[in-house]
């Protein structure tokens, strides 16, 4: 493998974990030299990508994943709710536009969706896109079916993550497997549907384990369009509170790591920013993130609100893009 600055980086989908590995230990000047520049292959590298969440369904998941703050398991405070009105989605899509966002992610605390549930997500999906936003949901597991009910109503984009390595998600998820997750990101591919796939980083795990995630992302069919990376928001209540804080310097590794191994998919600055400095944020920019969430709340827990983003924006001389793909469609006709 080089490590020259100075090569193209290619896609490829033949990594294995001992390349990751040999990326996260260059030195950070050399990864942040070669993920910026592969970042710059695809993409301009001033221009930030926001997406906005809203939990559509809070609380009372019956999965045991040991960061959440949303399973029933663990006594977290976090309120289980019923699934939103269909209206009230997109009142809050409709905010989330004027926010500056183009992607409106909706999330839902299930295992996976029951089918009167998908019927309703389906109006979501249907009646944001009206809104001119692309559309991403997240509701666990899905059937073959599923995902081509979600394709049928224009969803865009589904999200569900890795996680981890398939070494260390034992440790963290009993009640699921890593294959499982596999074969969900299979439906939704097979279903034409754009993949967002990533991780979360700082939950105890090695630095192998991330590199392992990131190979078993980067060595799917195809890469995920979008791969969010997730610092731990430890919440207080869950078996992952307490977690000793990673080195944010491995934070950024982990975010250059997967741009050099997925250059053209956006790699998206996820939870964690809250904590985050500008100066951290900077380095992750530069370590090729394209994108991050927007808007004062994640799922459940508290996220940078625009007027920060909008003074770190302005210290980093970055812009958001404006347009989602629809209004650049319909400015193309
Ligand atoms: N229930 C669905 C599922 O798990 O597939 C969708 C919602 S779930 C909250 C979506 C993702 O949020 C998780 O896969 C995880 O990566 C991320 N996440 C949840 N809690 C987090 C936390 N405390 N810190 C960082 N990321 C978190
Ligand atoms: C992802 O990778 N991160 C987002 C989104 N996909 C659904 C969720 C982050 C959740 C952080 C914890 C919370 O707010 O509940
Ligand atoms: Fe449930 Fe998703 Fe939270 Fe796991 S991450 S407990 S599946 S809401």
């Amino acid at each position: 493998m080089s490590t020259s600055p100075n090569s193209a980086e290619a896609v490829r989908h033949d990594w294995t974990t001992d390349e990751a590995r040999t990326l996260f230990a260059l030195p950070l000047n050399d990864l942040l030299f070669r993920a910026q520049a592969a970042h710059r292959q695809f993409f301009d590298p001033n221009i930030v990508q926001m997406s906005n969440l809203l939990s559509v369904k809070t609380g009372g998941c019956p999965e045991d994943c040991g960061y959440c703050p949303q399973s029933a398991k663990f006594d977290t405070g976090t309120k289980a709710e019923k699934l939103m009105a269909v209206n009230t989605v997109v009142a809050q899509a409709e905010q989330a536009k004027a926010g500056g966002a183009t992607r409106f992610c909706m999330g839902a605390a299930w295992r996976s969706p029951k089918d009167r549930d998908l019927d309703k997500v389906c109006e979501m999906v249907s009646q944001v896109r009206d809104l001119g936003m692309e559309t991403c949901v997240t509701l666990g597991m899905l059937r073959a079916e599923q995902a081509e009910r979600l394709s049928d109503a224009g969803l865009d984009y589904y999200n569900h993550n890795l996680d981890t390595s398939e070494e260390f998600y034992g440790e963290i998820i009993t009640t699921r497997t890593y294959d499982d997750r596999l074969e969900t990101l299979g439906h939704v591919r097979n279903a034409g549907l754009k993949v967002c796939a990533g991780g979360i980083v700082g939950m105890g795990e090695s630095q192998d384990d991330r590199a392992a995630m990131l190979a078993t992302m980067a060595n799917l069919p195809n890469h995920p369009e979008s791969v969010p990376i997730n610092r731990l928001v430890a919440v207080e209540g869950t078996p992952l509170a307490g977690t000793p804080e990673l080195d944010p310097l491995e934070f950024v590794r982990t975010i250059g790591v997967a741009k050099i191994m997925m250059p053209a998919s956006v790699i998206r600055l996820s939870a964690g920013r809250e904590d985050m400095s500008d100066e951290l944020q900077a380095l992750c920019f530069l370590a090729g993130a394209g994108s991050i969430f927007v808007g004062t709340k994640l799922l459940t827990t508290p996220n940078p609100g625009r007027d920060r983003d909008a003074e770190l924006f302005a210290r980093l001389g970055l812009r958001g893009n404006r347009q989602s793909s629809y209004d650049l469609a319909d400015a193309a006709q």
